[in-house]
Order: structure tokens, then sequence, then C-alpha cells
């Protein structure tokens, strides 16, 4: 007779990823479907990430969940989606040193426990949820012996949270927003590896690490609902900076990239002020910065720095290396003049200290 006190886990960690060319609306707000493609850089793993860990074993009587250590619920439609589409997919597992056999039919009966942690504060519009549904869909997978490629997984972490799919692969990666009802053909795909453009340099400037007052999943709703710009954008403007985009990303052109990572970050924010009621994430210290910014581009005559902002008012500055970024941070420091005992790595902006 087997022991039933074995547990079997798999740890997995997943970078969050920013996007320069914005998600913003649903067509399908169950099966999370867009409006339109979208296209992201993934982080280096060691900054932003989430780590999670799975594990199954007999002794486990339900499903549960913890993030950063506190129990949360598993009964919202995101996570079911997520669990019921790994499940469904699970095959043999079998580890025999520890005397475990794991039948592909065993998978309806186990349950799974998951403790997630992020290496970032998840209140700070960080992107969290990105980093969090990847993970969980990967280490799942593993867990169950998934044999589905990365981009099937990534159609099934986009059930989680949209911005997730994009998130399982490095480097430069498109959101493809796909055409079937279904959403099997809205997954991500990789545009280019981590090592394609390594040069570049990505400085987050915490502005503010408050929540966001509308979270994005409520604020691309009501501007589905409320505003022409976003369908203009949407049709018009994003298919073209797509392909434009696709192309500074493969010749390295950062001047290019600069220009329509900043233009379509300002059109996002030009849809939420377009939605009714307004949205607001940006404040006024992510105006001084977009407007420093902007300055220093155009003095130089070429861009030297890219930034673009999500649903909050942090700034992601893109610097096209080493010597860019250390001129950029000295820029920063001059403009939010960290006081006299702050450590050199940490400095203030606006009402937080980073
Ligand atoms: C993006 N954002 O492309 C855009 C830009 C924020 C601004 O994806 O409802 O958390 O879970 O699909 O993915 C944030 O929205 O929303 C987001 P849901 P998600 O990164």
């Amino acid at each position: 007779e087997a022991t039933k006190n074995w547990v079997l886990m798999v740890t997995a960690q997943c970078p969050t990823n920013i996007a320069v060319i914005k998600y913003w609306g649903k067509r399908d707000e169950s099966l999370i479907l867009p409006i339109n493609d979208s296209i992201s850089v993934t982080l280096d793993p060691q900054h932003l990430c989430t780590t999670t860990t799975a594990a199954v074993s007999p002794t486990f009587d339900t499903d549960k969940m913890w993030l950063n250590g506190k129990e949360i619920s598993l009964s919202s439609g995101r996570f079911q989606s997520c669990l019921r589409e790994i499940r469904s997919r699970a095959n043999d597992v079998e580890d025999q040193e520890k005397g475990i056999c794991i039948k592909k039919q065993d998978w309806e009966k186990l349950h799974v426990h998951i403790a997630s942690f992020n290496n970032f504060p998840t209140a700070a519009g960080l992107a969290s949820s990105a980093a969090g549904f990847a993970c969980l869909v990967y280490s799942l997978s593993k867990l169950m012996n998934v044999k589905e490629e990365q981009g099937k997984l990534s159609a099934i972490a986009r059930q989680g949270s949209g911005s997730a799919c994009r998130s399982l692969f490095g480097g430069f990666v498109k959101w493809v927003m796909g055409n079937e009802a279904n959403g099997n053909d809205s997954l991500a795909v990789q545009l280019a590896s981590e090592t394609h453009w390594d040069d570049l340099v990505i400085i987050i400037a915490v502005v503010s690490s408050h929540q966001k007052e509308t979270s994005s999943t409520t604020g691309m709703r009501e501007s589905v609902v409320t505003s022409p710009l976003l369908h203009y954008r949407s049709k018009e403007v994003v298919p073209k900076r797509i392909v434009e985009m696709e192309k500074a990303i493969k010749t390295r052109d950062f001047a290019l990239f600069a220009r329509l990572t900043c233009a379509d970050s300002n059109q996002f924010h030009a849809t939420c002020l377009d939605t009714s009621p307004p949205i607001f994430y940006m404040n006024d210290t992510s105006h001084r910065i977009i407007s420093y910014m902007e300055k220093w581009n155009q003095f130089e005559g070429t861009p030297q720095v890219a930034y673009t902002f999500d649903a909050g008012p942090n700034a992601v500055l893109i610097a096209p290396n080493r010597k860019a970024a250390s001129l950029l941070l000295q820029r920063l420091l001059f403009y939010f003049p960290p006081p006299s005992d702050t450590e050199l790595s940490s400095f203030v902006i606006g009402d937080k200290t980073i």
C-alpha cells in the first residue's frame, strides 16, 4: 500500500513585463480578449518577479492559495479558468524516488496548494498581476506535466489577467489579439529574445506606492463604453504602430522605439482622460517627469530616453545603454534631490522613498 503522506512540488519564477504598445480594452470580458495587439518588454527575472510554488498531495482536501504569506480566495472566475484549463491538460506524473505515481485521470480529484511571493510591493501599481498569473500557470503546468507549448500556455495565463500572457516569454513579446470567438488564437509570441537588444536599461521611478483608485479591469471597461478616442486608437492607430514598433525592435532603432513608446503611453492616458468619468492615472510628478524627458530629448535632437506609464503614476524610463542610463539617473537626482542622509541606492520622487 503506497503512503498517502507525500507532497510533490514545483517552484517557478516569472518576471513582469512593461507594455510599449498598450493593451487597453476588451472585446470579451470573461475570456479576456483585447481590442488591439500589444507589445511589451519582459524585465530581467531578478527584478520585479513572482516566485510561485505549486504543490499537490493526497492529504490536501481543497485548492488553496497564499499571496505573500496571506491566504487569498481562489473563487474568482479568473483563478478557476486557469486551474480548469491546466487540469484538463494534465498528464501522468511519476517520481520513482518518492514512490509517487499520479495518473492523468487522478488530477481531477487531487487538490493543489499554491504559495506565491512578489519581490516588489504588490500594491505599487507595478503590474503584479502579469507576473503573478504567468507564474501560476507555468508552475501548475510543470507540476501537472502539461505538454502544451509556451504560446498555448500564454492563452491560459491570459484568462487570469490579459497582460500575464506576455510574461511567459523573455525579450520583446507581442500579444496577438486574434479573431476566434473562443480566444484560442489570442496569445503571446516572442518578437526577439532577451539577448537581442540587451544594451537597453530600464529604470522604474516609483512616484507613489499608493494603490490606484481605478483598477485596470474597471478602467478599461469604462473606456470601452465611453471613449470614442479608444476605438479610433484601436482601429486606426495601434495596427500601424505595431508594424513600426516591430521594425524598431528588429533593427534596434532606439529613436523610433522611443518616439513610438512615448506616443503610445501618452495616447493611452489620453483615452483615460476621454473616458467618462475621466480616469487620472498620472499625477503632477508624472507630468513633470514627462516634460523633463521631452526637453532633454529635444535638446539633444534625438531621443536619449523613452518613457511609459501604466495604470498608475510611476514612470518606466528606458535608456539605450548604460551611459545614457547614468545620465538619466543624474538628471532624476537633480530634479528630485534626495535628502542628504539618503543612501544612494534609494531616493525620493514625489511622496515616496524608493
Ligand atoms: C498593458 N495595462 O498593456 C496595459 C497598459 C495597464 C496599462 O495590461 O483586466 O491587469 O487583468 O486583463 O492586464 C493592465 O491590465 O487587466 C494592463 P486585466 P491587466 O500592460
